[in-house]
């Protein structure tokens, strides 16, 4: 089991990572991404894929035309974890 972010990391999340709000109703952030197209988004979903992967940490996503829209949390923590912080900074230095 996966240890949840303490309080003090958690203060620390709007500063550290700004364009993901937590989500209501869940231990979890999100952050939605537009693109020009569809191609634009499916590039970059493949990317952050790989992302995944190697960080053995997973994405909720989905995806309508140029819209990308992501949830991170960890199902091993029961909430939100490191992981999460982790692969969001990944995300977001893709953009
Ligand atoms: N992704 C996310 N978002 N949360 C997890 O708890 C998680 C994951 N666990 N990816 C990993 C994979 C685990 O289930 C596997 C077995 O490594």
């Amino acid at each position: 089991m996966l240890a949840k972010l303490t309080e003090a990391e958690r203060a620390e999340l709007p500063a550290s990572l700004p364009h993901w709000q937590p989500v209501a109703g869940r231990d979890a952030i999100a952050r939605g991404f537009r693109f020009r197209d569809f191609s634009e988004a499916w590039g970059f979903m493949a990317r952050v894929a790989l992302l995944a992967e190697k960080q053995d940490h997973h994405p909720e996503w989905s995806n309508v035309w140029n819209r990308v829209d992501i949830v991170l949390t960890t199902h091993d923590a029961k909430g939100l974890s490191q992981r999460d912080v982790a692969l969001a900074r990944a995300i977001d230095a893709l953009v």
